[in-house]
């Protein structure tokens, strides 16, 4: 265990997590975060500095994240429990697999990282902005490398207006002073989660933020340049205050279950519905569709109303799938029961 001033406060202890505990608890354990997550390893932070534990033996295991508060006892490696969270960030795994994979916990701004020159897409935007409001996290769009591109200035204007009411920012992510007005999210204890392409400059961001306010614990991963050169997600504390979690390069987010978090970033398509003249308008051909008339009016962009079809398709099926599974676990769980039976039948016999 290594000794420096670290309180809870700094590292993201709010009242939401103090009222979990009780104080016969709190004689017994003490509460530690989430930083880094091994195979069934972790390590952890808490007043008494960072730890690295083994917790194979802990029944939650496979649930955990980085960002999580561990209730941890004194005298044993085993956390007695994960305390209920704030927020979570969850995707679909990758693949073909509908399985949820667990982002990061307890966030409070989500830093949507992406470059001015090459990597800018709307679509992969609005992606990470569903995943946000699903989670209620505050969404921050963060366009780096404006030094490589003649006008910065006009990139901001575009994605504001596409993304009204959302604060943007641009910055050469390798410079200190250039950063510097990203320090308005990392008041002290604040947690902020870095999602975007690989190479698109999320840790040079943080170490750039670091230096900025003084790096204390080892804010550099020996992994910090080239191609995916983050493995994997992991949690940073600055002095100043602020911790962020670094996260490996996404290509594409695929969602999970995120209804709520479509109906509210496509509030201005959502906002048609109900508005036209037949009540089970299909919004393809039919006369006195409000959503054709906005579309045709200029009031409601094209490229919105099928990037929000695209994503309300893609629930359809992750609902689908996920009902199936449900129902297959069924008839497996039932087709167990009989068979149990049958064998105690046998044995009667
Ligand atoms: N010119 C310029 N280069 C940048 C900027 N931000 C990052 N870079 C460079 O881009 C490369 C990739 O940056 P990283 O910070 O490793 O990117 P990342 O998003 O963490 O990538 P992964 O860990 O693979 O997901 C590095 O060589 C950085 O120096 C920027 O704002 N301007
Ligand atoms: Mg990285």
């Amino acid at each position: 265990m290594s000794h420096m001033e670290i309180t809870n406060r700094q590292l993201g202890w709010k009242p939401f997590f103090q009222n979990q505990i009780t104080l016969d608890e709190l004689d017994i354990c003490f509460p530690a975060r989430i930083s880094k997550i091994y195979r069934t390893r972790v390590v952890i932070w808490s007043e008494s500095g960072k730890q690295d534990v083994d917790i194979g033996l802990f029944s939650e295991i496979r649930n955990i994240a980085v960002g999580d508060w561990l209730l941890m006892p004194h005298n044993d490696e085993r956390p007695l429990r994960i305390l209920e969270r704030q927020s979570e960030l969850r995707r679909k795994a990758a693949g073909n697999r509908v399985e949820r994979q667990l982002i990061a916990s307890n966030v409070d701004t989500l830093f949507i990282v992406t470059s001015c020159n090459q990597d800018f897409n709307e679509s992969r935007i609005e992606r990470f902005l569903v995943l946000a409001a699903e989670a209620n996290i505050r969404p921050v769009i963060v366009l780096t490398k404006a030094d490589l591109v003649d006008d910065p200035e006009q990139f901001k204007t575009t994605a504001k207006e596409l993304y009204q009411n959302i604060d943007i920012e641009y910055v050469d992510a390798r410079t200190p002073d250039s950063v510097e007005p990203l320090k308005r999210w990392c008041g002290e204890g604040e947690t902020v989660v870095l999602v975007g392409s690989s190479g698109v400059g999320k840790s040079t961001l943080i170490n750039s933020l670091a230096d900025a306010q003084q790096k204390t614990l080892n804010i550099r991963e020996d992994d910090d340049k080239g191609r995916h050169a983050t493995t994997s997600r992991s949690l940073h504390l600055l002095k100043g205050g602020g911790l962020f979690i670094d996260t490996p390069g996404i290509r594409e987010l695929q969602l999970t279950e995120s209804e709520k978090g479509i109906e509210d970033t496509f509030d201005d398509v959502v906002r048609y519905f109900g508005q036209c003249k037949f009540r089970n308008c299909q919004h393809t051909v039919e006369q006195g569709c409000a959503i054709l008339a906005a579309i045709d009016a200029k009031e409601l962009d094209i490229r919105r109303w099928h990037s929000y079809l695209k994503l309300q398709e893609e629930q359809k099926n992750i609902n689908k799938t996920l009902a199936e599974r449900r129902d297959a676990d069924h008839k497996l769980g039932k087709f167990y029961k009989s068979e149990k039976k049958l064998v105690k039948r046998r044995k009667k016999r």
